[in-house]
């Protein structure tokens, strides 16, 4: 099994989609001086042949799911910067500048996304159950994410500053994305019982269940056309593997070391398998085309620790690589033109094991 003390990619891959621990912020003379130095303009590496010249905007504790807003001007991440102990939900511009904090500071957030005509940022966070920062999830069987209770999604509306809570189900409810047309929320609840995914209208109306095998059904995303959700799953079909599944998510926990990609109509029909690579793969977005997807992956090695992103055709064809720098790189995403493009990676850090945000023009 593997050990809870792990650096580089793997503390990210507890962040992954609204279930991590929290890492310790981090504050350093190094960090301090490397912030004063934002944005950073950087190169990919030679092999990366889909990604222009990168910029840089954070360097300094964990940043991850940075997501675009509609009219891809702005950002929305969770970083664990100071002064923080967990995770909060932050915007800033594409081009980077001081972050604006939009959680409340309490508790702690995951998974934001703007709505939208970008007046409302929908996240998850565990405030109302409890201002502290939850508990370090327990590792004494290994290497899993927490799935805390207290989670809810909320809508905070920019213009008054009104937080409405969208849902009010016990146990977790995170991983809220936008449907293209602004209308329709995914998300991942345990309402029923095991982890599934659900839609709402925006106001958190009209719940509709759209997953309902036994195991692990989140972190969905719509394609964008709005017809699709792609979303990661871990499907056991072995009684024992099933049982152990099981065992973990009453205590709230989830062994992420085997997920693979599927696709489904947004309606929850016909639900499909795209990638069968027996790893953790994870955090998929739908390329502008709507024929591929891009996700996070540390294929070919399940046990190990690097994890890069790659495309693959929805029929499962195609795999290809596309980072191919040490450490973790995920959590891709183009904005609505389909060009500019944004990931998170530890390339380039000034804290050894630190993720942050890059922005770059994707090429084709
Ligand atoms: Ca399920
Ligand atoms: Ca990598």
């Amino acid at each position: 099994m593997r050990r809870p003390i792990v650096v580089a990619g793997l503390i990210v891959l507890l962040t992954a989609g609204g279930s991590g621990i929290a890492t310790p912020a981090v504050s350093n003379a190094a960090g301090e001086n490397a912030a004063q130095n934002l944005p950073r303009p950087h190169d990919p590496a030679p092999q990366e042949k889909h990604l222009g010249p990168l910029l840089m905007l954070t360097d300094g504790a964990e940043n991850a799911e940075a997501y675009f807003s509609f009219d891809g001007q702005q950002l929305v991440f969770q970083s664990n910067r100071p002064p923080y102990d967990c995770d909060q939900i932050y915007t800033f511009a594409i081009t980077g500048g001081e972050p604006q904090l939009v959680s409340t500071g309490e508790g702690r957030t995951t998974c934001a996304y703007f709505t939208a005509d970008d007046r409302y940022v929908v996240y998850a966070s565990t405030h109302l159950a409890d201002p502290n920062c939850p508990p370090p999830a327990d590792m004494s069987e290994g290497y899993v994410w927490p799935l805390y209770e207290g989670y809810d999604i909320f809508r905070l509306d920019r213009q008054t500053g009104e937080l409405q809570p969208l849902t009010d189900t016990p146990g977790y409810d995170a991983e809220a994305t936008l449907s293209p047309d602004g209308k329709t929320i995914v998300f991942t609840s345990v309402r029923d019982g095991d982890l599934e995914i659900y839609s709402m209208d925006v106001d958190g109306q009209n719940v509709r269940r759209l997953t309902d095998t036994p195991g692990y059904d989140g972190g969905p995303f719509f394609s964008p056309d709005g017809k699709q959700i792609v979303y990661r799953c871990h499907h056991p079909t072995d009684p024992a593997q099933l049982a152990a599944y099981r065992h973990l998510l009453d205590q709230g926990l989830v062994r992420p070391s085997l997920m693979e990609v599927w696709v489904m109509n947004a309606d929850g029909s016909h639900q499909q398998q795209v990638t069968r690579l027996g790893c953790a793969s994870f955090a998929p977005f739908f390329h502008p085309s709507g024929r591929k997807i891009i996700f996070a992956t540390n294929y070919p090695d399940p046990r190990g620790r690097e994890f890069d992103l790659w495309l693959i055709d929805i029929d499962g064809q195609n795999l290809e690589r596309v980072t191919f720098t040490p450490g973790f790189d995920g959590f891709a995403m183009w904005a609505p033109d389909g060009k500019r493009f944004v990931f998170c990676s530890n390339r380039h850090n000034s804290q050894r094991g630190e993720t942050n945000i890059f922005v770059t023009e994707w090429r084709d």
